[in-house]
């Protein structure tokens, strides 16, 4: 039985990444940082929390890491954790920088220390392209890495690291850059999960308006659960590389408001309204990822589309409100 370590085990992707590597066979082992609610720390792993081996840890804390993978010496570890969200990372920008770009030093400093065995992957992201794009507006491996956000430049020193440790220590570490992906599992504060949620308290009578703020940007939205395949099929390849997870189709706010809005049978023009609040000092304007050496390389079939993946969550809101 092969042992795996997730950090970010409680998030929307290692939520689905715990059930994936369940359902494989794994010790699926995960990390906890400390919480004051405990009970609603764990939402997402709920229904599987007894076949979880759950251990307090911190990112920000190496000592808690190799108390952890001393203990486990993982074959396997996904680092998910993270603060993953881009607008609070203009807010706390110095806190970021600790827990989404050097907290990969302290994991990668800690693996190499006590389980240099391990193989890792590192949850890259699109957000580290910034505005660069080629000719037909794809982000490519070839594309330069220009962050325009705090949690952008933080994700690119990780990128870097990791880069680093694997040529100067061989140790078998990948980057996934992974486009934005979501579920009903996503955070209400992500747009695609607001719009969903918000469009069915309108639906249902709860409020009258939705605040969001640039409606112009385009992002290249896939589904968590076709995500998480892809972590996994990188760490079961001889060598280690990086890869660009993408559905290689871009859609507007707009469109994303038209979609979610059409099928509850209203019209997104009489409920949206933009509010300076939620507009960004710097804004990514456009995200299209060109997915081929994923697929090509590693078989990666995509099951979801844009609209059945909004859909889902649309359902999801409508039972549960
Ligand atoms: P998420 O739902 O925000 O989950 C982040 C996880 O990190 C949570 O479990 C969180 O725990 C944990 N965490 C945060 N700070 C920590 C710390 N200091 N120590 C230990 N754990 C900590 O994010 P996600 O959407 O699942 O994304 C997973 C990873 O992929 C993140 O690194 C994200 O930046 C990256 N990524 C995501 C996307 C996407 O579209 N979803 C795209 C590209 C890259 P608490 O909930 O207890 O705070
Ligand atoms: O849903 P978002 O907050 O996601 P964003 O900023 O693209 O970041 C996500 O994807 C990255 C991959 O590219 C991940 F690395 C990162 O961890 C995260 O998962 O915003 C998407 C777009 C932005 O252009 C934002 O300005 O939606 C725009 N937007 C418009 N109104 C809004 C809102 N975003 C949020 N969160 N809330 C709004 O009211």
């Amino acid at each position: 039985m092969k042992t795996a370590l997730i950090t970010g085990i409680n998030g929307q992707d290692g939520s689905y990444l715990s059930e994936l590597l369940l359902e494989k066979g794994y010790k699926v082992v995960g990390i906890l940082k400390r919480n004051s609610v405990a009970e609603t720390q764990t939402t997402r792993i709920e229904h599987i929390r007894d076949q979880l081996t759950l251990e307090y840890a911190d990112m920000t804390d190496i000592h808690s890491l190799v108390r952890v993978l001393q203990k486990y010496q993982p074959d396997e570890v996904y680092n998910l954790a993270a603060q993953s969200h881009v607008g609070i990372s203009f807010d706390q920008p110095v806190y970021t920088a600790n827990a989404t770009g050097i907290s990969v030093l302290n994991l990668l400093e800690a693996v190499r220390l006590v389980s240099p065995k391990s193989k890792v992957y590192q949850a890259s992201s699109s957000e580290m392209f910034g505005n660069n794009s080629n000719e037909e507006g794809y982000q490519t491996m070839d594309t330069r890495l220009d962050p325009v956000s705090p949690y952008g430049c933080a994700k690119v020193y990780g990128y870097n690291i990791c880069n680093n440790y694997k040529n100067s220590y061989k140790m078998f570490i990948c980057n996934g850059i992974l486009f934005n992906h979501e579920s009903p599992r996503r955070g209400t504060n992500f747009v695609t999960n607001k719009v969903a949620k918000e469009a069915v308290r309108i639906k249902k009578g709860l409020t009258n308006k939705l605040e969001l703020g640039n409606l112009n940007a385009s992002r290249d939205w896939g589904h968590a659960k076709d995500y998480v395949k892809v972590m996994w099929l990188m760490l079961q390849q001889d060598e280690p590389d990086n890869y660009i997870c993408a559905t290689g189709v871009s859609h507007t706010i707009k469109d994303l408001c038209e979609t979610v809005f059409s099928y509850l049978d209203m019209d997104w023009k009489d409920y949206v309204v933009t509010n300076e609040r939620y507009l960004r000092p710097e804004e990514l304007e456009h995200l299209k990822g060109d997915p081929s050496k994923s697929v090509e390389k590693l078989g990666w079939e995509l099951e979801y589309d844009f609209e059945t993946m909004m859909k889902e969550m649309v359902d999801y809101w409508m039972e549960k409100l």
